[in-house]
């Protein structure tokens, strides 16, 4: 029975299958042929389905298995991972969704074939044929429904993966632009900082342009400022010009003074000379008997103050009055310069020297001519003493003194150099000529010592020393070139308070 009625199914189904051709469901040649398999108690219902193109992408492996069709390809949209092309998800999806309709409308079509092939057959056929007919039918249904639903549901998977491709696209673009607008805002920061450079940049410029006309401005003040010291350095130039003519003038109107002055008191020396002589005063040693050469035979003769007294150089007839140093170094001493309070004007003339000047108790000088006859009766040592202006005294001793007569411009010689006023002497003792600002003597080929350190002295090109200059006084005594000069006691331009030179016999 069961066997027929397997038959007559088949029948069934092949008439069915005719039937479709009749309805224009018919296959294509080329088209495969599914085979859809139930079983179902005793029987089984087999089903030809058309394999479509579109349904390709919808099964899933089990399916495949399950179609028992060989598949020619994996479906792409089996992957894992949806395609990054949205465009070709969307082509897809609507061939799917197409597919699905073209599937629901041959679900559609096979029901209305089975509805009315079945109505004729259903009074042929015994009841329960048809009962379990319809369940058969109903069961193929629900498969074929399910089958459905699994596609809608593998459908859905699709769109949400293409939704989420989409939204990923769109998260990407949503990046994309928000990079893009961050690029904007960092370019338009960077060009509102590229203007503020151009305008702090402008501003330089304008504060340089600025500073350069202001150091115009100055250069020009200051060429200005020169050219007005230019003028007024030329007009003091002129000025100076002018004073130093007048200073000419002026010094040889001195120096005309100077020779009435010297004029003047010679003459005054020879009436002093004359009211001596005629009024007959005497001096305190007016009453000596004896006859000296010098201060030293008085001093053996027993007279040790010092004072004035009156010698007899080289067998002169006349005495000749001297100012005698008693106490110094064991006395004998015959004075021939003596400076202590400035009183005499020691700027003179070679005959002022050569003869003397001076008030003899006081400061003067004895005379070149007088020194030159009195060291000329013997061996004589000089000696010097020296105070500066602190009350330090000092001195230098020579033990032999020499001087030359005046054609050979008293020249002096000295040996034997000892003392405090220095480890050397500040004289010069190898020969040195006597100079006066009227007779250069000096050994210096373009300057006159005498006219530059005044007085007259043994200048040496000018020399350690000269106790002639002049009397400077107590403040105004330092660096002072011209004035009584010791070098190798005080140095060179200190001058001092006192001094007096004097000679006394060697072998005293
Ligand atoms: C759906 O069916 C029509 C005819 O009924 C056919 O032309 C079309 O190609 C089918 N679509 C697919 C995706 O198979
Ligand atoms: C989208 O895909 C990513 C990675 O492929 C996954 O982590 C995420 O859960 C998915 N989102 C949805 C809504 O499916
Ligand atoms: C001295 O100066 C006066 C004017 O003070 C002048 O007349 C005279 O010529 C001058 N004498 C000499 C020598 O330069
Ligand atoms: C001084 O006079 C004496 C005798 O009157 C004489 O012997 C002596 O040589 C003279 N001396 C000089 C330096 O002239
Ligand atoms: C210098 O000394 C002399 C002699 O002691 C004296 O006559 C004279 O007045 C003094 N001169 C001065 C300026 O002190
Ligand atoms: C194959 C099958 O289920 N056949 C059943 C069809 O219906 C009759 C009666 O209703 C049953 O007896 C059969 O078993």
């Amino acid at each position: 029975l069961n066997f027929l009625f397997f038959l007559a199914l088949s029948l069934h189904f092949n008439c069915l299958v005719h039937s479709l051709s009749q309805f224009g469901l018919s296959l294509s040649s080329n088209t495969k042929r599914r085979f859809h398999r139930i079983q179902h108690g005793q029987c089984s219902y087999t089903f030809i389905l058309p394999e479509l193109d579109g349904c390709q992408g919808g099964g899933s492996p089990s399916q495949t298995d399950q179609y028992g069709g060989s598949r020619g390809g994996a479906s792409v949209v089996q992957r894992d991972s949806p395609p990054a092309d949205g465009e070709w998800s969307a082509q897809r999806l609507q061939h799917l969704q197409s597919t699905m309709e073209n599937n629901t409308q041959w679900l559609q079509k096979l029901e209305n074939v089975i509805q009315k092939k079945m109505k004729p057959d259903i009074a042929n056929i015994p009841p329960h044929v048809v009962h379990n007919q319809t369940a058969t039918m109903l069961e193929i249904g629900t498969n074929l429904l399910t089958h459905t639903a699994e596609q809608t549901r593998k459908l859905n998977v699709v769109e949400a993966k293409v939704l989420n491709q989409t939204s990923r696209i769109e998260i990407q673009l949503l990046e994309n632009s928000l990079s893009t607008n961050k690029l904007e805002k960092e370019l338009l920061l960077q060009t509102t900082e590229i203007s503020q450079l151009r305008a702090k940049n402008s501003r330089l410029e304008s504060k340089v342009q600025k500073l350069e006309s202001q150091q115009r401005g100055e250069l020009e003040g200051m060429k200005e400022e020169k050219n007005r010291l230019q003028s007024v350095v030329r007009t003091q130039m002129a000025a100076i010009d002018a004073l130093e003519r007048q200073l000419r003038v002026a010094s040889s109107n001195n120096t005309a003074l100077q020779r009435q002055q010297a004029q003047l008191m010679e003459s005054v020396h020879t009436l002093i000379n004359m009211v001596a002589t005629t009024t007959g005063t005497h001096h305190i040693f007016a009453a000596q008997t004896q006859v000296w050469r010098d201060c030293a035979d008085a001093y053996k003769s027993g007279y040790s103050v010092s004072g004035l007294y009156h010698i007899y150089i080289g067998n002169r007839s006349e005495p000749v009055q001297v100012y005698c140093d008693m106490e110094t170094a064991g006395g004998g001493w015959t004075v021939f310069q003596r400076r202590f309070n400035g009183s005499v004007d020691f700027q003179r003339s070679w005959r002022e020297y050569r003869m003397g000047f001076g008030d003899v108790l006081g400061e003067h000088w004895l005379g070149n001519e007088a020194l030159f006859l009195l060291t000329g009766q013997g061996q004589y040592s000089l000696r010097v003493e020296l105070k500066d202006w602190e009350g330090n005294p000092a001195h230098a001793q020579y033990d032999r003194f020499t001087l030359t007569n005046e054609r050979q411009q008293y020249r002096l010689y000295l040996r034997g150099y000892s003392g405090t006023a220095g480890t050397q002497s500040s004289l010069a003792s190898h020969g040195t000529s006597f100079s006066t600002r009227d007779q250069d003597n000096d050994n210096c080929d373009h300057c006159k010592c005498a006219l530059m350190l005044t007085g007259g002295w043994w200048f040496d090109a000018c020399g350690f020393s000269n106790l002639n200059g002049i009397y400077y006084t107590v403040g105004h005594n330092i660096r002072k070139l011209n004035g009584i000069k010791w070098h190798h006691f005080r140095g060179p331009s200190y001058s001092l308070r006192s001094t007096s030179m004097m000679v006394r016999p060697y072998d005293f």
